[in-house]
């Protein structure tokens, strides 16, 4: 393990929070879900995430939903089970996806600190498991869990993962492995866990949770690069909780940037409104801006969901 110790603090940025009274309507994929990851593949959003309601994050499936403006979904059920696979149980939590080679892959948390990866020929599934952890319990520092996926302009795909430690490694071609003595790891500020990464121009963005997500205070911090693999200087927090608005616990994120625009989305996890907790989450969307000087506009959920169409030139473009 190469740990990075060339990473900067800068002073986090501070908005305050919103006053709006506004009545919070529901989230567009209604039922408990959390941890999103969101991708455009052909025309189409697609988003799987952690089925949430059950104590203790006990869900074992995933399901994939898809839509063509964030607003109205489709369903598709189940993408993978963990119990399909010859070494996973359960606990299913926060999948991350890409597109590559011709297929479709679909990387998971399971059994609370392995990550795997299952690979389908079509992106709602179903996916079949490659058969063995791709980072076991133990192997890393830190707790294994929340897999990310970017695949920068060049094409090479990296996986970022981690609780208590982050990492990142350049995957092979076949997205199914890589060299242990090529991953990097750092411990951002306060970070929890869910790192993400994605790239606009020549500027790299390192994201992740912080705090619990049973607390009313999980948030998201960011922090920019140069590269894929940092070194990265810490930008202070992305998105948090609006007490005002009832809007709390806003974290494990994921960005896409809508195909053939620069429109980016960030997906992220509440409680859920109302009556919500650490395992009665809901999903949301919302818009990401990059100010011109490189930074990201914390992000201020809307009381409304976004509808943001995906154009039709993205159509047969994956993200
Ligand atoms: O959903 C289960 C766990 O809760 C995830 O792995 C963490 O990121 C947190 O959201």
């Amino acid at each position: 393990m190469r740990i990075d110790s060339n990473f900067t603090i800068a002073e986090p940025l501070h908005v305050g929070a919103g006053t709006s009274t506004a009545t919070e309507t529901p989230s567009p994929i209604p039922g408990y879900f959390a941890d999103p990851t969101i991708a455009v593949v052909d025309g189409r959003y697609l988003v799987f995430a952690t089925t949430d309601g059950s104590p203790d994050w006990g869900s074992t499936a995933f399901r994939a939903f898809t839509s063509h403006d964030l607003l109205t979904w489709e369903d598709h059920g189940v993408a993978f089970d963990v119990r399909d696979s010859a070494w996973a149980a359960g606990h299913a939590w926060a999948p991350a996806y890409a597109h590559a080679n011709g297929l479709h892959y679909l990387y998971f948390t399971a059994d609370r600190g392995s990550i795997g990866v299952a690979v389908a020929e079509a992106a709602a599934g179903p996916y079949v498991d490659t058969g063995r952890p791709l980072v076991a319990e133990g192997d890393f520092a830190g707790v294994a869990i929340d897999p990310a996926i970017f695949t920068d302009d060049d094409g090479a795909s990296y996986l970022y993962w981690g609780n208590s430690v982050a990492h990142g490694v350049r995957l092979g071609a076949d997205m199914v492995s890589f060299d242990p003595a090529q991953v990097v790891s750092w411990v951002p500020r306060d970070f929890r866990e869910a790192a993400w990464v994605h790239r606009r121009g020549d500027s790299y963005y390192l994201s992740w949770s912080v705090d619990d997500t049973r607390s009313e205070d999980y948030q998201v911090h960011y922090a920019t690069g140069s590269g894929p693999l940092g070194p990265w200087r810490y930008r202070g927090v992305l998105l948090c909780k609006d007490a005002d608005r009832g809007i709390l616990a806003t974290g494990h994120h994921a960005i896409a940037r809508v195909a053939g625009t620069d429109d980016w989305v960030v997906a992220y996890h509440r409680f859920a409104i109302p009556g919500g907790n650490g395992y009665h989450r809901e999903l949301r969307f919302d818009r990401l801006h990059h100010r011109p000087d490189g930074l990201l506009e914390q992000v201020v959920p809307t009381a409304e969901p976004l509808c943001l169409p995906v154009p039709a030139v993205a159509h047969g473009a994956p993200e």
